[in-house]
């Protein structure tokens, strides 16, 4: 299997890298370490229309200046690699088409739920991140890890294990990051980048949105739900809803959270839990992910998919 990825990315000509929808530092560190890995024949592709929607905090990491977008994007590419991408359902337009009509296709994840939907799935469910799945996948094959390679998975690691709290941090994760931290990255101000270099206005749209949580069923679940409205009052891009739902989770007697996002497609919906299993509310509404942090788009205004929830949720707890 690692071989024959390796022969696939040397044997193409176009490489084309994609991120998963409202992108987080794992399917970004992950996608600039590929690149960074490939070299000039390889192009990442975010799923977002504009500039307005880049994902700023993640600016710092390499070659993301040059990421195409769903409305510059050429179909030119024999191979696709798409990185962190749970089901083929979050490659939306332009992107689906590419992928569908590609000559080779190759998924690389860790989303235990991930059925597996390009001719080569590399998949490895339960494992911390991508960011891990491909650091094995390199040192597999011999490649070298350099600097650049070195912070960009690092931050993939780092954003999807919480900063190594979550249960699926291991040994071996430390391990990972004990050799790339010796590659010579700052890892402390990789975190200030990934943490504490936020905009005002997601500060205060998430402040907002954790004031109007709602509590029920004796305080163990909390939900917020983010409207249209109140992504336009705050000028909100996708990623500001990156770490409500954990900070719901935080709260002490909570054992579900979720947040409902409104968008053109229905409520979008991310669920973190504390020992439930997520992925049992978002395979009801054919989502994935993982055990303690799972999502799901419902076809159905916020309120209906409230209610939907809340039925689920309650069987949980
Ligand atoms: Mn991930």
């Amino acid at each position: 299997m690692e071989r024959e990825i390796l022969n696939l990315i040397n044997n193409s000509n176009r490489i084309l890298i994609i991120t998963h929808v409202n992108p987080d530092g794992d399917t970004l560190g992950s996608a600039c370490a590929m690149k960074s890995f490939i070299g000039d024949k390889a192009d990442i592709l975010l799923q977002i229309k504009d500039n307005f929607q880049f994902p700023s905090t993640y600016s710092f990491l390499p070659h993301l200046n040059k990421a195409k977008n769903l409305t510059n994007i050429k179909d030119e590419y024999d191979l696709i690699i798409v990185v962190d991408t749970a089901s083929v359902d979050r490659l939306v337009e332009s992107a689906r088409e590419i992928f569908d009509k590609a000559q080779n296709t190759i998924l690389i994840d860790h989303h235990k739920t991930n059925k597996g939907y390009a001719k080569i799935n590399h998949i490895r469910g339960g494992i911390s991140s991508t960011g891990e799945v491909l650091f094995d996948l390199f040192e597999k094959l011999n490649v070298e890890i350099t600097k650049e390679m070195a912070l960009c998975l690092y931050c993939a690691i780092l954003t999807d294990t919480g900063c190594f709290k979550y249960e699926s941090t291991t040994s071996h994760t430390f391990n990972i990051a004990s050799k790339l931290s010796k590659t010579g990255i700052n890892t402390s101000e990789i975190a200030d980048l990934c943490y504490t270099n936020k905009p005002k206005n997601l500060i205060l749209f998430q402040s907002y949105l954790v004031e109007n949580a709602k509590f029920c069923c004796s305080d163990k679940i909390a939900y917020t739900i983010i409207t249209k409205e109140i992504i336009e009052k705050f000028g909100a891009k996708d990623e500001y809803t990156e770490g409500i739902c954990e900070t719901l989770r935080t709260i002490k007697g909570v054992e579900i959270a979720f947040v409902i996002k409104e968008t053109d497609l229905g409520s979008k919906i991310s669920i973190r839990t504390k020992e439930a299993d997520a992925t049992k509310i978002s395979q009801k509404f054919n989502g994935g992910g993982h055990k303690r942090a799972a999502g799901c788009t419902i076809k159905a205004t916020v309120n209906v998919a409230l209610e939907k929830l809340l039925e689920e949720a309650k069987t949980l707890i």
